[in-house]
């Protein structure tokens, strides 16, 4: 089975909060990854230097590192 994409997220940061949503309601799976702001896991970094949420890693090393990009 392919893996799946990730997505780095804060629960209550509105931008994550709208990936979230967009991802939902078009079925699309993702592992979702709930970070701590002040503690960013490095592999999030390596993917996204700028360091925000979300963030959408996919297993042939694309990212999207802005909400609107994940809702579109
Ligand atoms: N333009 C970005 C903005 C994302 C953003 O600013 N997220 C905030 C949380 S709501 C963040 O990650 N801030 C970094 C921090 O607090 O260290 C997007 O739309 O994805």
């Amino acid at each position: 089975m392919a893996a799946l994409p990730i997505l780095y997220s804060f629960r209550r940061c509105p931008y994550a909060m709208r990936a979230r949503l967009a991802l939902a309601s078009s079925g699309e799976q993702v592992e979702l990854r709930e970070v701590v702001l002040r503690d960013k896991p490095a592999e999030m970094l390596a993917a996204s230097p700028k360091g925000t949420v979300p963030v959408l890693v996919f297993a042939d090393g694309g990212v999207l590192e802005e909400s609107r990009d994940i809702m579109d």
